[in-house]
């Protein structure tokens, strides 16, 4: 379902210019530098810059002033006043302030630091692992990275900006405002009837339904490494019999000077199992312990080899060690399975959200423990990363715990096309001679053009008021920005074994034909990243009018049956989804999962006969999807996800009740009825060895 949502507040326009941010930066090659996870072995070190905080708003009528008045150049506590903030977190439910909450622009943050006299010889990197969205970094009042978009981490080389032996200053300077093309896309939309709005009053569209919290989300790591280092490293594995196959590639930063590789495979005891000695090469591993999800494999789930890598320069006596988990796994689909290391597969999953009371989308090690405790009560073998990327210790324990991950990216919401529309005509005139609908149209859309000429811009972000050809959600700029995105989450999460899908999308308006070319090209690129993990994006239209499933090599459906239709009317949800559902399969010979089904549910509201927002009516309603699900297990159907694993915030709104309440837990993370339910079904399904290995 898709839902316009709006955030009040008042602004004028702003005259800065566009700060141009680019979401990373490309070496000469144009090859993605590394995004190894900072961790410390016996030649790394790091510190989080976790803690709390300097913050402020810069609520300026144009949002600039923070800029015109150089908050980066001195303490954030002497331009102003601040107040605590923890990080990570997002900000917008830490205080009792209206205006923190609902805020739309630059945030500001400061901490000082201290850098340890033993790194003076090293190199030392600053890194962010999820700040939301646009991000301006400055150590000691100097700029040293800019990066465009959240949920993605980013990093810069500060060495020659710290200083050892006094103070540093970290500033961060973030903005949430969501444009036609930014990911996920929004608007800015200006009211000018000022019998109703004052001047410069405006409202953040978005077009997605989850509140878009803002904050420095996940850890800050200083970090330091020899000067030559390990860059990067890139496993990926095939198996052959009992023998595991291990590709792996690895790269050098750093001064170029004469040096060797070590690359070894340890086991989960550490032992040596192969090594290697160049940049790249092939290992194998006899009798390997392949990686299987929990419901494959109760003994040993999510195995996890290590390779270790050990650079050594010849002349300066320098070696770099980075330890890298990765498992041992093949997945495949095939028009009507899921194979992983060539057995059937079943999705036994859940969508989640990163979201919790006062931290919003802030890292919380508890929480993430407590998901994934529930996770497991569920019988939950799989979940996707709706509807962005999620933390890195979220997926390590993925990995450690062998449950499934389809990694979504912040395509949330890509809908608005104003030259599709015009496309839509042209394609109908040509197919069904309505000539007349067109003229209308590009009378229409000639009026449009002329209001869309007027940019305007809003704390330095140029925020288009109305789309215009290039700059709509399908346009060149959003489609180039969509391919940077995924080769950021390709570089973070390549290793992982608990990844087995790359989800492009979700719920794009891919019956528009502009919508065709554009995820073409977008799977294409991720193709051309990743030969070994199968490409798809969660649809929710219909099989006669999707454009883009065709590229995809597994079909992900979203369906609301007795909600946002026939709402209240469970009996008819067999009908319509069996139908649905082999329509879509006799159109495109690929396996299919349920990606979303649901209806929300206010825990402790009770109805019998079931009633819309009861307990009684989320669980009669999974049922129903729940049979037509074991109809067609056994021809195509491989997997099912409720919407959601637990309540999470949105904006206010009318159809949201202080959030979306589609949980199987409340946001609290305690089971609703449904929670039981289908904790019956997974684990009946564990134990019947339905179309799960049991080992
Ligand atoms: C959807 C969206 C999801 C929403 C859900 C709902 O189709 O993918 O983001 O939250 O529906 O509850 O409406």
């Amino acid at each position: 379902m898709r839902l316009e949502v709006s955030i009040q507040l008042q602004v004028y326009t702003c005259l800065q210019v566009f700060l141009g941010f680019t979401s990373v930066t490309y070496s000469q090659s144009g090859k993605l530098p590394g995004m190894l996870y900072p961790r410390d072995s016996e030649s790394r070190s790091l510190r989080h810059l976790d803690g709390m905080w300097n913050f402020r708003i810069d609520d300026s009528p144009t949002r600039n002033l923070s800029f015109e008045q150089k908050w980066y150049s001195e303490p954030l506590d002497e331009s102003g006043p601040v107040i605590p903030m923890p990080v990570p977190s997002s900000y917008n439910d830490i205080t009792n302030q209206k205006n923190i909450r609902d805020f739309v622009g630059w945030a500001w943050y400061d901490r000082e630091f201290y850098v340890d006299k033993t790194w003076a010889q090293q190199r030392i990197v600053l890194r962010i692992d999820s700040a939301h969205y646009n991000s301006i970094v400055y150590v000691n009042g100097q700029q040293v990275m800019t990066h465009e978009g959240g949920h993605l981490p980013f990093e810069a080389e500060v060495t020659s900006s710290v200083h050892i032996g006094s103070v540093n200053r970290l500033t961060v300077a973030l903005n949430n405002t969501l444009t036609p093309t930014t990911l996920p896309p929004g608007s800015i939309e200006y009211k000018s009837d000022t019998n109703k709005y004052p001047p410069g009053y405006f409202v953040q569209n978005l077009q997605f339904d989850f509140f878009n919290y803002a904050g420095i989300h996940r850890h800050v790591t200083l970090y330091a490494t020899p000067k030559t280092f390990v860059e990067d490293i890139g496993v990926t594995s095939s198996v052959s019999g009992d023998t595991g196959i291990v590709n792996y590639t690895v790269n050098y930063g750093g001064q170029s000077v004469p040096f060797t590789w070590k690359v070894e495979i340890l086991d989960k005891k550490g032992f040596v199992v192969a090594h290697g000695n160049g940049m790249q090469g092939t290992l194998t591993v006899s009798d390997a312990n392949l990686w299987w999800p929990w419901t494959m494999n109760s003994t040993s789930p999510g195995y996890l080899y290590t390779l270790q890598v050990t650079l050594t320069t010849q002349t300066h006596g320098d070696v770099d060690v980075y330890r890298q988990p990765f498992g041992i796994r093949t997945v495949a689909v095939t028009d009507t399975q899921i194979l992983l290391n060539n057995l059937p597969f079943y999705c036994q999953g859940v969508n989640k959200h990163e979201d919790s009371d006062i931290r919003g989308k802030g890292l919380d090690y508890p929480l993430i423990a407590r998901d994934f405790e529930m996770l497991k009560w569920l019988g939950v073998n799989c979940f996707r990363t709706s509807h962005y990327p999620y933390a890195e210790e979220i997926m390590d324990m993925a990995d450690r715990l062998g449950i499934v991950v389809i990694d979504e990216s912040p395509g949330v919401g890509i809908q608005k096309s104003k030259r599709s529309k015009r496309q839509w005509y042209k394609f109908y005139k040509k197919n069904n001679n309505e000539e007349k609908k067109e003229r209308k149209h590009r009378k229409r859309d000639k009026s449009r053009k002329s209001k869309g000429k007027k940019k305007r811009r809003l704390g330095n972000i140029e925020v288009e008021s109305t789309l215009n050809d290039g700059d709509d959600n399908f346009g060149n700029k959003s489609l180039a920005h969509h391919k940077a995105v995924m080769s950021e989450m390709y570089q973070r999460d390549k290793n992982r074994p608990a990844v087995i899908f790359w989800s492009v999308a979700n719920e794009p308006a891919t019956n528009k034909p502009a919508a065709g070319p554009y995820f073409r090209e977008v799977i294409a690129h991720v193709r051309s990243l990743d030969s070994t993990r199968p490409v798809t994006f969660v649809c929710n239209q219909e099989f006669y009018n999707d454009v883009a499933v065709q590229f995809v090599d597994i079909i992900l459906i979203n369906r609301y049956y007795a909600w946002y239709s026939d709402v209240g009317h469970t009996e008819l949800i067999g009908r319509q989804l069996e139908y649905d559902l082999r329509e879509w399969h006799a159109k495109f010979d690929k396996p299919i999962i349920m990606s979303e089904y649901g209806s929300d549910t206010i825990a402790g509201f009770h109805q019998e006969p079931s009633f819309v927002f009861t307990e009684e009516y989320q669980v009669e309603f999974l049922r129903e999807y729940h049979a037509v699900f074991d109809k067609l297990r056994g021809e195509f159907f491989v997997g099912e996800m409720p919407w959601n694993f637990a309540d999470f915030m949105t904006v206010q709104g009318i159809t949201r009740v202080v959030g979306n309440k589609k949980g199987l837990l409340t946001r609290q993370r305690q089971p609703k009825a449904s929670g039981h339910l289908i904790r019956d079904r997974y684990m009946s399904m564990i134990s019947g060895k339905q179309t799960c290995r049991l080992r």
